[in-house]
């Protein structure tokens, strides 16, 4: 099978072209990331609208899921999917509910991170979607206080209730994902599910999240460093947000070169795992795509200068400009490979 027959594949395009789709019926859904975010799709694509600005330069993006396979839509509350035998993408964007009884319930990001989740894991029950490829979450005021917490720890906290309350592993078997501070908006959340087995990658010189002491909040966060997966016949790899952290300690405040360098040796560890693990796999650093949230826009060349020594060129790259999870980061990067990438255009 070429890249191209792939059963899944990442289509990376400028927003102003995403009304002129190639290949509509293949179209599981995406994201779209700019600055003020953009009217939602009407058609019934589950797309998100992140508000999200881009560093100078660059211009509003989609990334879109095709997956090669018979595809239905369907709702379930406030969750848009669209569904094929092996692979399911789906996403919601929910208003911070107001504490119903006064100041004494949990803060409103704690309690719609709580129903979010819930939603998603009762229609992936209910349609037989085993596991969790990837789970991209955005919010604004990421690393804000309110209710005497980060806002980002709450978040932790009604994401693991959600995971307990509907009877899964809160470690080890975990999905992969990122949380990142979008500009402004709701709670938006998309995610990658399969009917196939999915294996969580650790990252031998990271702490696990989920084993995070609890310096970094009452409840650890709930992800893998990646997950991996046999989809269609080929081994894919999804790459959760990756920072500069080693052990569960972030390195090199205020340098964001050096950040960059310590995010790409963990990408680099967490390949080397997972390919322990798919020994047929073919993942290599020059061959994922990639994206990269930068805190401060003005650091996106030193970014991108330190991923070209380090890689050389990349499949795809794009860059964006949001709040990473703890304020001392920089820099966050994630990766995907194994699947079909499309890009329309150069510096994508
Ligand atoms: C870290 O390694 C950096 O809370 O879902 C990366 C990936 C991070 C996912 C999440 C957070 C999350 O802890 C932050």
């Amino acid at each position: 099978m070429s890249p191209a027959e792939t059963i899944l594949q990442l289509e990376r395009l400028p927003a102003s072209r995403l009304s002129s789709l190639d290949g509509r019926g293949s179209v599981l859904g995406g994201a779209c990331f700019s600055h003020p975010a953009l009217a939602p799709a009407s058609s019934d694509l589950p797309f998100l609208a992140v508000d999200m600005a881009l560093p100078p330069g660059e211009a509003a993006i989609c990334e879109v899921w095709h997956g090669h396979e018979p595809l239905q839509s369907g709702r379930h509350g406030a969750i848009r999917y669209r569904q094929g035998d092996t692979l399911l993408y789906g996403c919601l964007s929910l208003d911070e509910a107001p504490a119903e009884c006064g100041n004494d319930g949990p803060p409103p990001l704690q309690a719609t991170a709580e129903a979010a989740y819930r939603s998603i894991f009762e229609l992936l029950d209910a349609r037989g979607y085993s596991s969790i490829l990837r789970i991209w979450n955005y919010f604004p005021a990421i690393n804000r206080e309110s209710h005497g917490m980060e806002r980002y720890r709450q978040f932790n906290i009604g994401r693991q209730d959600a995971f307990l309350a509907r009877g899964r592993a809160v470690a080890d078997n975990v999905p992969a994902a990122c949380a990142l501070g979008s500009a402004a908006g709701r709670l938006d959340i998309a995610f990658l599910a399969t009917r196939a087995r999915v294996i969580s990658i650790e990252n031998p010189r990271q702490v696990s999240a989920y084993h995070y002491p609890s310096d970094y909040g009452p409840r650890s966060p709930t992800f893998a460093r990646a997950g991996l997966a046999s989809l269609g016949g080929r081994d894919m790899l999804f790459i959760s947000g990756t920072a500069s952290i080693v052990g569960h300690q972030t390195l090199h405040h205020g340098d964001v070169a050096a950040q960059t360098r310590e995010c790409l040796q963990n990408i680099a560890a967490v390949v080397a795992e997972a390919s322990r693990q798919a020994p047929r796999a073919d993942f290599r650093l020059d061959t994922l795509a990639y994206k990269v949230y930068v805190r401060h826009p003005e650091d996106v060349d030193t970014v991108r200068r330190e991923m070209a020594q380090f890689i050389g060129s990349t499949m795809s790259t794009v860059f964006l400009q949001a709040d990473v999870c703890r304020a001392d980061l920089l820099v966050e990067i994630e990766a995907s490979g194994g699947h079909a990438v499309a890009t329309c255009c150069p510096g994508i």
